[in-house]
């Protein structure tokens, strides 16, 4: 992938009797442009045994707590593993841990209860370790490792692996918090916990079982018949949570924008202060797709009872506003009071829930604005006396509407 713009397959691809290649545009809109070029041989001798080119698309939301993600099976016959991309959507962005602890295992010839080969960490099978940061090589990259986004390959060109029977390959998913008891002390982890996505087993050990969401497209030779496949996901599957773009460039959007409306996603605002704590942009799980705008958020944490974060957005025209925003909701919530440029926004506002939720389209009220930039501060008063652990606070958008005179 030279420079992220021309995208290179070498991998030959015998056949006998033709050849099918096509591309489909599944994106609603005009491509523009399209370019290609596909060189081919005719003549070549192949004989009955030879391996075919394969390749298989997959993609869980949620892998299954200890059992680790398939990469590749269901394959009977002669051949070669060739490598695979994968994918992956951190959802534990923000907490502080890294998730490429699980190995890479690949079972052949009837290995079942252990792996023939098998790896030492996720970035490893990359070729790399310590970290997983953007990288291209001609075998093993990373082309995309902007959190809370990876995706890196790796094939198996001077390394082969060959089967005579059948083969499975599999990754686990392991991540590493660097502490015995991180989601008890820091409470960090706490939603994650709750909703399953992370799990301890050793207190003596930083590594941690979670859930993730991955994808992999795996590549192999081999001898016919290829057994079924699984379905292929559809395009909704296989582009859950991505847009293509960094979060917060007001993709996704599910707040209608009327007329005269002006919508900035908390994870797009600036920060200039904060008293205390961590300012990071939050994903929504694949469970809250669609209800986050951009499914993100802005999301601060590690702040008390008087502390304040000051975000500022700009205004490109003045006159009269009618403000709203989003905010989100939990038990872990706090109570906060806005102000926009000094002075207060309405009444203090309670962030307590039950479960994870947003407080929907807020109106905060009117107020005249100047061109230029205006400031969002967001006061923590308390907590709702429900409420546990921290006093957490997470905006969605702030969305300005110009009043017509
Ligand atoms: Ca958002």
């Amino acid at each position: 992938m030279p420079e992220g713009k021309g995208f290179n397959c070498y991998f030959p691809m015998p056949f006998t009797k033709k050849a099918r290649l096509t591309v489909t545009n599944e994106t609603g809109e005009d491509a523009g442009m399209f370019f290609y070029q596909v060189d081919y041989t005719v003549g070549d001798e192949i004989d009955e045994e030879c391996p075919y080119f394969h390749a298989q698309f997959r993609r869980d939301l949620h892998t299954t707590m200890y059992e680790d993600y398939v990469i590749l099976d269901g394959v009977e016959g002669r051949g070669r593993y060739l490598g695979a991309n994968i994918g992956l959507i951190d959802r534990f962005t923000g907490k502080g841990v890294w998730w490429g602890e699980g190995e890479v295992k690949m079972y052949l010839d009837g290995d079942k209860d252990f792996p023939t080969i098998c790896g030492t960490g996720s970035e490893d099978y990359a070729g790399t370790g310590w970290g997983l940061g953007e990288f291209h090589a001609q075998e093993m990259g990373a082309p995309l490792a902007k959190t809370p986004y990876y995706s890196f390959y790796r094939f198996h060109v001077r390394d082969p692996v060959y089967f005579n029977k059948d083969i499975k390959v599999t990754i686990q998913q392991i991540g590493y918090d660097g502490s015995p008891d991180r989601a008890g002390s820091t409470g960090l982890l706490g939603d994650l916990v709750t909703q399953g996505y992370y799990k301890k087993d050793r207190l003596d050990s930083g590594q941690f079982e979670r859930v993730d969401d991955m994808c992999s497209t795996a590549y192999w030779y081999q001898t016919l018949p290829t057994r079924p496949f699984p379905p292929f996901p559809d395009r909704e599957l296989r582009s859950a949570l991505l847009t293509g773009k960094a979060p917060g460039e007001n993709t996704g959007i599910t707040r209608g924008l009327g007329e005269d409306e002006t919508l900035f996603e908390g994870e797009s605002l600036s920060v200039v202060g904060k008293t205390a704590g961590e300012v990071s942009v939050q994903m929504a799980n694949p469970d809250f797709i669609g209800e986050w705008s951009g499914n993100a958020h802005l999301w601060w944490n590690g702040g008390s009872v008087g502390d304040a974060l000051e975000l500022t957005f700009p205004v490109s025209q003045t006159g009269e506003y009618e403000i709203y925003t989003q905010l989100t909701t939990a038990t872990d919530y706090a109570m906060v009071e806005l102000l926009l440029d000094g002075k207060k926004l309405g009444k203090p506002i309670d962030l307590y829930s039950e479960g994870i939720r947003n407080t929907g389209d807020l109106k905060l009220g009117s107020l005249p604005l100047t061109e230029g930039g205006h400031r969002l501060k967001v006061i923590i008063t308390g907590r709702n006396p429900k409420g546990v652990n921290g006093y957490l606070f997470g905006i969605d958008y702030l969305c300005i509407k110009k009043q017509r005179m």
